[in-house]
């Protein structure tokens, strides 16, 4: 592929995550946003113009075929990841899709298995491993700056789904998928806890609960985070967690635990990767992203504030600020969608991968851990190992 073309993308499924996806790219510089598909030719032209696109369409089969889009972003729900995802890769587009890759783990290994046919680049947007301080860690304990791991915890709670008025796909199962929060959030903890750790997760204990177990709506679906609760009568019996504890155990012998909920007052993005080694501790807050704790035993316990020159490597490169000038969650996202497309730009080939970017076969290995979780749960809260593909 000729590196210094201007490339074009293309957007399916505009809603709160699409915006971002549209900022990073404009960011780039050397990227044009060609056009975006939504469900009708109105809702798509309604929301081409809200978010200043010049080209849209109604269905997303006419995006994938549109000559000037190099590269498919898919931001739909979770029911329609797999049939945007295949057309694209069909078309013979690079993709970047949202987690999770598909609403099944049979499909996110047929999604994963017709990328690496098409040959190109294949991402999932776990766009948390895009932190300066996120990769800083990985560093430290890929380098045994923390000795073995013996433990790995922490959590992703949220609070937006507090309310049974909220009512979201994610909790349907025909569009979201037999799980909710664990699908939503939960599978970014478990991804940054692999990528982090370096450690495979190799078997799951899991209780799941649905704390709100019925749900009303006006027949909208609520869009993440709405500040305002739409009203209306229509009853939905939940049957997904909306909280989920699991213990873990890792290949190496670690043990863990997280919890994922997206019902607990007062947490708004609070994610939490704790990495425990025989010689030290790391953890890091997504809430307070600039800062990474690392504890001693015996010694004062130290907080390594984000500052590109005591960063190495790929923590160094994706922090774009001076030490005190802080980074945000839209710098990790935008990380990430950089590093896509450097891959892109090397025609999607596996050796020219980006280490922190995460592919189909992650995206696919993440739908393993979730389904794994689930089974345990169904099991009556029985070891389930990972499945390995
Ligand atoms: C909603 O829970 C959501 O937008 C997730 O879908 C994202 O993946 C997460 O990064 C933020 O929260």
């Amino acid at each position: 592929m000729n590196t210094n073309k201007r490339l074009g993308m293309g957007l399916v499924g505009p809603g709160f995550i699409a915006a971002h996806h549209l900022d990073a790219v404009r960011r780039l510089g050397d990227v044009d946003v060609i056009a975006i598909a939504g469900s009708s030719d109105d809702s798509a032209r309604r929301k081409a113009k809200e978010l200043k696109v010049a080209r849209s369409y109604g269905r997303y089969q006419d995006l994938v075929q549109d000559p000037a889009v190099d590269v498919i972003h898919n931001t739909t729900p979770n029911h329609l990841h797999f049939a945007v995802t295949m057309a694209a890769l069909g078309a013979g587009k690079h993709v970047i899709s949202d987690k999770p890759l598909a609403m099944t783990v049979e499909e996110a290994r047929q999604l994963r298995d017709a990328a690496v046919k098409a040959g190109v680049a294949h991402v999932v947007t776990f766009n948390y491993r895009g932190n300066p301080l996120v990769q800083h860690a990985r560093a430290m304990i890929a380098r045994a700056e923390i000795g073995a791991p013996t433990f790995v915890q922490g959590h992703y709670l949220q609070d937006w789904m507090t309310d049974p008025h909220v009512y979201s796909w994610r909790s349907d199962p025909d569009k979201g998928g037999a799980s909710s929060a664990l699908g939503d959030i939960g599978s970014h903890w478990c991804d940054l806890a692999e990528h982090v750790a370096g450690l495979r997760i190799q078997s799951v204990l899991a209780d799941l609960t649905t704390v709100v177990p019925v749900r009303y709506s006006g027949g909208e679906s609520a869009e993440a985070f709405a500040q305002t609760v739409a009203g209306g009568g229509i009853r939905h019996e939940i049957h997904s967690e909306d909280l989920a504890t699991v213990l873990l155990r890792f290949e190496n012998g670690a043990k863990g635990c997280f919890t994922a909920a997206q019902v607990l007052p007062g947490h708004k993005n609070d994610l939490r990767l704790e990495v425990n080694g025989r010689a030290a501790s790391l953890q890091w807050r997504q809430e307070h992203q600039n800062e990474l704790w690392l504890g001693h035993a015996a010694r004062p316990s130290e907080l390594i504030v984000k500052d590109p020159s005591i960063l190495a490597g790929d923590a160094r490169r994706f922090a774009h600020l001076p030490a005190g000038h802080q980074e945000s969650w839209s710098d990790a996202f935008f990380n990430v969608i950089a590093d896509a497309y450097d891959w892109v730009r090397e025609g999607g080939a596996p050796a020219a991968k980006p280490a922190p970017t995460a592919t189909f076969d992650d995206g696919y290995r993440s739908h393993r851990v979730i389904d794994a979780i689930l089974k345990s749960h169904a099991a009556g809260g029985a070891w389930q190992t990972v499945a390995n593909p």
